[in-house]
């Protein structure tokens, strides 16, 4: 399905309800203020039964792979509807209306509206039946809120944004993104402003972003300092797997949902070598024998590249 025709009625009904409003319900830029107690356990609900669960999500961008990926494992049934950056459906007005970052991925569920896979991991994990994704003592449980925090500050936009600018000269991109996607996507988003005023703060605020980011890419200590702290995680990653099954003690849980779709961008799409082939044999031997083989992995990655252009070493 790709298509935000499909958004549910009630939820239509808000975004009529908010057009024009500066502040409306779904206009503001934080996950709504339940939906962040859910996902950190400050507010107890279900365990409920999933019956009316839909995931925005782009076919290969990381965060989107979280979202599905918990979805997956937790075993809760959902409607896909997926974006292109390519088509402008991440900035499309409608979109903005239910996030009005402009960013994949976003969950209703049940009638929630739900954005930033750090929050909706474990506000899915939190709220429906299904294993328990955290799972330990609370010292354990910290650990992995720790490096769910850690993935989130990962500078994985920084390599995206380089390393996608320089190969789009051959079109090779797993993610859709190149120089002249972004230019065109910036391009859009100055011509939306004017078009769509009830989000022309929204468009200014993500048109800075992306020049920002894009500067940055382009500054070679950025890159240095970035690659060094990438191998330093690595390195930590494949230290631990030595002794232990998954990132955080032996069972998986979503410090893997959060760091697998990092691994693999970094190994496969972006052709950045950084484990596999006799580099950090823990990760590997982890990503290969205890990730691969995970039934979600080819419903919530496998099953999504664009075209079926699925990274070497991914497929099965
Ligand atoms: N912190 C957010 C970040 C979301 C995000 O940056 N999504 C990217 C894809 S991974 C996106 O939608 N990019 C489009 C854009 O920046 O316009 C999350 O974890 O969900």
């Amino acid at each position: 399905m790709s298509s935000l025709e499909t958004l549910p009625e009630e939820i239509t009904a808000k975004i009529a309800k908010n057009k024009g409003s500066a502040a409306g319900e779904l206009r503001s830029y934080e996950p709504s203020a339940r939906a962040q107690a859910i996902a950190c356990g400050d507010l107890k609900v279900g365990p409920d039964t999933a019956e009316n669960v839909v995931l925005y999500s782009h076919y290969a961008s990381i965060c989107s792979q979280r979202a599905r990926m918990v979805l997956v494992e937790k075993q809760v049934p959902f409607k896909g509807v997926m974006l292109h950056y390519e088509l402008g459906e991440t900035i499309s007005p409608t979109y903005m209306g239910i996030n009005p970052r402009g960013l994949v991925p976003t969950i209703i569920a049940d009638g929630e509206v739900v954005f930033d896979s750090a929050t909706i991991m474990q506000y899915v994990n939190n709220r429906y039946a299904g294993p328990d994704l955290t799972p330990g003592d609370d010292q354990q449980k910290a650990l992995i809120k720790q490096e769910i925090a850690r993935a989130d500050f990962f500078p994985i936009r920084d390599l995206v944004t380089r390393i996608g600018m320089e190969r789009s000269a051959t079109g090779a991109t797993y993610s859709g993104w190149g120089a002249e996607g972004l230019k065109k996507m910036i391009g859009a988003m100055h011509e939306y402003k004017v078009k769509y005023p009830e989000f022309a703060v929204n468009y200014d605020q993500k048109i800075q972003d992306w020049m920002g980011q894009i500067e940055r890419s382009q500054n070679p200590q950025v890159m240095e300092n970035t690659y060094d702290y990438a191998n330093e995680v690595m390195d930590d990653f494949d230290k631990r797997l030595q002794t232990q099954e998954f990132i955080v003690g032996n069972e998986f849980s979503l410090a893997d949902i959060t760091w697998v779709p990092v691994l693999i961008r970094l190994q496969y799409a972006l052709d950045f070598k950084i484990w596999g082939d006799g580099l950090r044999p823990n990760l590997e031997q982890y990503f290969v024998s205890r990730i691969k083989t995970r039934p979600g992995f080819k419903p919530a990655i496998v099953d999504h590249y664009y075209n079926n252009v699925v990274p070497e070493g991914i497929a099965s």
